[in-house]
């Protein structure tokens, strides 16, 4: 466990103090449910010698996630980079797809892999998700979906992107790996589109190990899927369609279950260090940390906080280093937009040019730890090293500077 200091003692590392934190504090620390609950449900597993391949588990995860978000069909699979291409093969498209550059690579990753080329489109610099007219500016014959994501859990513009859609006859998925819990006007996410994606990787709210699903209101493409994600087995020795084996085991869905049941507590600690951290910052000149709808649903998963060097003193990239060095291991997500990753910068390296809000925003977002091995305690150390080199900001810069020097 981590442990603080007071701080007003605090003398940063950077400056040559010990580090605040015993341990690291990492984004991304799993949140784990009962651990009785999670050990009967292997039990169980192991008593029925039953551990994939649509297990009861497994069904009891897709029946209760479809009954949370509200729709006909959950297809549960080993992680959501899967889902994306079954989702992707299954709605067949093919030639471009519209994708925001702001997001894990695995958005983009997914078709690329299938040899769909991944058009990235520029982001809303207030809401760090895809723009609309952004997207309206790509789109060309050969262009036959969008995936619009929703970047830490708060929604994209489903009505503009819908209706841009109708306009070319396009199909939209929605990648929702951060909005599990989370609703848009009411409505919870995993209900738009021709269907959308979940992760339930063990970084995210709801964690199953590895895990994903995809949710939709359409039998046949859910009935499509399911075959898909298990070789296209129809019965026994009967193929009836090209497949993968994209299928969650009995012990990822054990997790996710035992996640479920843990979710209004989880939700409610995350709460708490987002509330803190955003206490913290409140009055500090060039930090802004994201804000969730309080009338929506939120999972509160990432603390992201926008530095804007000018006015803070210090860059992003100052402050992670002062971060780091007190064994906060806070993380520049999405940084630097997938269009500068490989294959992309090579296979389109003038992407860029279209994309100056991602570009500017990518150097500029902090991700803070937060979740449940994240105490006030803890939020309290981080607020008040990240205020400290604020404060120090020329002496600071200095010693990262030498720092860089000796290193
Ligand atoms: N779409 C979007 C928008 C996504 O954000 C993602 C994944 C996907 C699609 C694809 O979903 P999956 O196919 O993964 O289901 C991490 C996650 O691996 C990835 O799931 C996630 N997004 C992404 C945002 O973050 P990395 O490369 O940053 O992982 P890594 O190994 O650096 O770990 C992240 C942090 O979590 C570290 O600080 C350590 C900590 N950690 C990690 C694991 C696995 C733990 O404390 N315990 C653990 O068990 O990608």
């Amino acid at each position: 466990m981590s442990s603080t200091r007071s701080p007003r003692s605090l003398r940063l590392a950077v400056l040559g103090g010990p580090p605040l934190f015993e341990a690291p504090l990492h984004v991304g620390r799993p949140n784990i449910g009962d651990r009785e609950v999670f050990n009967a449900r292997m039990n169980g597993m192991l008593d029925r010698r039953w551990f994939t391949n649509d297990g009861p588990l497994v069904r009891e995860f897709e029946r209760r996630i479809a009954a949370l978000v509200g729709v006909r069909h959950c297809v549960a699979l080993c992680n959501a980079t899967v889902a994306l291409e079954i989702a992707t093969r299954a709605l067949d498209l093919r030639g471009e797809v519209i994708v925001p550059s702001y997001t894990f690579v695995a958005t983009a990753h997914a078709l690329q892999w299938q040899e769909i080329t991944p058009v990235f489109a520029d982001m809303d610099p207030a809401t760090y998700t895809v723009a609309p007219e952004a997207i309206r500016r790509l789109i060309t014959p050969k262009t036959t979906g969008i995936i619009g994501v929703h970047v830490w859990g708060r929604a994209c513009d489903v009505d503009a992107i819908t209706a841009i859609a109708a306009e070319h006859r396009l199909k939209v998925v929605f990648d929702a790996a951060h909005a599990f819990g989370c609703s848009r006007r009411g409505r919870m996410i995993g209900s738009f589109g021709a269907c959308e994606v979940f992760s339930f990787h063990a970084t995210k709210f709801l964690n199953c190990f590895e895990g994903g699903a995809i949710t939709t209101n359409d039998d046949a493409l859910a009935e499509k899927m399911r075959l898909m994600r298990n070789f296209g087995f129809g019965g026994y020795d009967r193929v009836i369609y090209i497949g993968t084996n994209g299928k969650m085991t009995e012990v990822c869905a054990a997790m996710g279950l035992t996640s479920l049941d843990a979710m209004n507590e989880i939700v409610a600690v995350n709460r708490r260090n987002y509330e803190a951290y955003r206490a913290h910052f409140a009055a500090v000149p060039g930090l802004s940390v994201i804000r969730y709808d309080p009338a929506e649903r939120n999972n509160y998963q990432y603390v992201v906080v926008e530095v804007d060097p000018a006015r803070a003193g210090l860059t992003r990239d100052e402050l992670i280093a002062v971060l780091h060095a007190e064994r906060v291991l806070a993380r520049k997500y999405f940084w630097p937009g997938a269009h500068r990753m490989e294959p992309y910068r090579s296979l389109q390296p003038n992407a860029g040019v279209l994309l100056p809000h991602t570009e500017r925003v990518a150097e500029r977002i902090l991700v803070l730890p937060t979740g449940q091995s994240v105490s006030e305690a803890d939020v309290d150390g981080v607020a008040d090293v990240v205020q400290t080199a604020l404060s120090l900001a020329p002496e600071v810069r200095q010693a990262l500077v030498d720092l860089a020097r000796t290193a």
